[in-house]
């Protein structure tokens, strides 16, 4: 019996770290039955190559999957492809939902002279208390400052694909020589470039970085609409003052957040409405099958839950449970 940390998951085989010796192990049909996903960074108990139990995780995110992680770098490109807030908008909203410590990093600076960029990226998202990285892999521009900041954590970096995540981990660490390919070629073959998560140890004094395929079809349908404001610090901060308690900050009369509109950056609120809107279908399909759903995701047993009202029979709740998990496990590219 062994315990060792899942660095690498490649189709059925699960790449087990126990004290710098590689195991390769499959998983317990029991495990497979109980439905318990295995993520990378998962700390597990194997014997004989066999996965027997996973042990309690420390924190968690489906987009990309990985647990136990200090902290989220959501990398953004200033250009190639063209920076959206919208986008950037939904990885800060998502990490702050998996309630982790984020960073904010903008590569390929080296495309761009345009300071109004990174004037509205300080002036939006400084206020809100991020750290804030420009960086050019290529030129190797604010590569050190990256690398300061991964010292001694397990950071992991999200974002779409081509925005230069593996050329980072190259910039900071060249041997790797992690496998990168430039957007066109990427857009011509609709590929992304890495195709797993991976853990990656940096030196010695427990620095890692997790390397994640590019995503970008992101969607809030796993909550319900009065959650979303939760994910805005600039929009939260309003709502206690409106009329309503249940105001969507939409329409509603004597909206506090709506009051205060000169204070919240558009783009930020643009991005909300469409959040509480994903939210609002997602709400609409869980009242057509007929049972509530509590949306925060319950942490019971090592493995994400959703909570569904007691008065519903029971084989309607697998049901919905059971579809909640097929849309996670669509979710995931890898
Ligand atoms: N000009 C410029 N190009 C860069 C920079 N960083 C990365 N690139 C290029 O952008 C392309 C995509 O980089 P990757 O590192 O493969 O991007 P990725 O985020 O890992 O993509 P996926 O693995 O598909 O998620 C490559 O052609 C890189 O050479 C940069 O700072 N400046
Ligand atoms: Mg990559
Ligand atoms: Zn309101």
């Amino acid at each position: 019996m062994g315990i060792g940390q899942i660095f690498k998951i490649h189709s059925d085989f699960y790449y087990v770290n126990s004290e710098n010796e590689i195991y390769e192990c499959k998983i317990r049909e029991v495990l497979k039955k109980q439905k318990q996903k295995i993520l990378v960074g998962d700390f597990v108990e194997f014997n004989g190559g066999a996965i027997e139990k996973i042990l309690p995780r420390k924190n968690f995110i489906t987009r990309p999957s990985v647990s136990n992680i200090d902290r989220v770098i959501i990398i953004s490109a200033v250009k190639e492809p063209e920076l959206s807030f919208i986008q950037l908008n939904r990885y800060i909203a998502f990490a702050k939902y998996h309630k982790l410590d984020t960073v904010l990093c903008f590569n390929k600076n080296d495309l761009s002279n345009d300071d109004t960029t990174i004037e509205k990226v300080f002036s939006i998202y400084e206020p809100l208390g991020y750290d804030i990285l420009f960086t050019s892999a290529l030129e190797g521009y604010g590569v050190e400052e990256f690398k300061e900041i991964l010292k001694g954590k397990t950071s992991v970096l999200c974002g779409a694909s081509g925005v230069g995540k593996s050329s980072l981990i190259n910039a900071v660490c060249p041997e790797l020589n992690l496998k990168t390919k430039n957007v066109s070629e990427k857009t011509l073959r609709g590929t992304h470039t890495t195709r797993h998560c991976e853990i990656i140890p940096l030196d010695s004094d427990n620095t890692r970085i997790v390397d994640t395929p590019g995503f970008s079809n992101l969607k809030f349908d796993f909550l319900m609409p009065g959650e979303v404001d939760l994910l805005f610090d600039d929009i939260a901060r309003y709502k206690s003052k409106c009329k309503f308690q249940n105001c969507l900050h939409l329409s509603e009369t004597g909206c506090a957040v709506k009051e205060n509109f000169d204070n919240i950056d558009e783009t930020r609120y643009q991005s909300y409405c469409e959040f509480v809107n994903e939210a609002l279908e997602y709400k609409e399909k869980v009242k057509y099958q007929g049972v509530k759903s509590e949306s925060f995701h319950k942490y019971h047993n090592e493995k994400t839950a959703v909570k569904i009202s007691s008065r519903k029979r029971q084989g309607a709740r697998n049901t919905l449970k059971q579809n909640i998990y097929k849309d996670m496990e669509n979710e995931r590219i890898d």
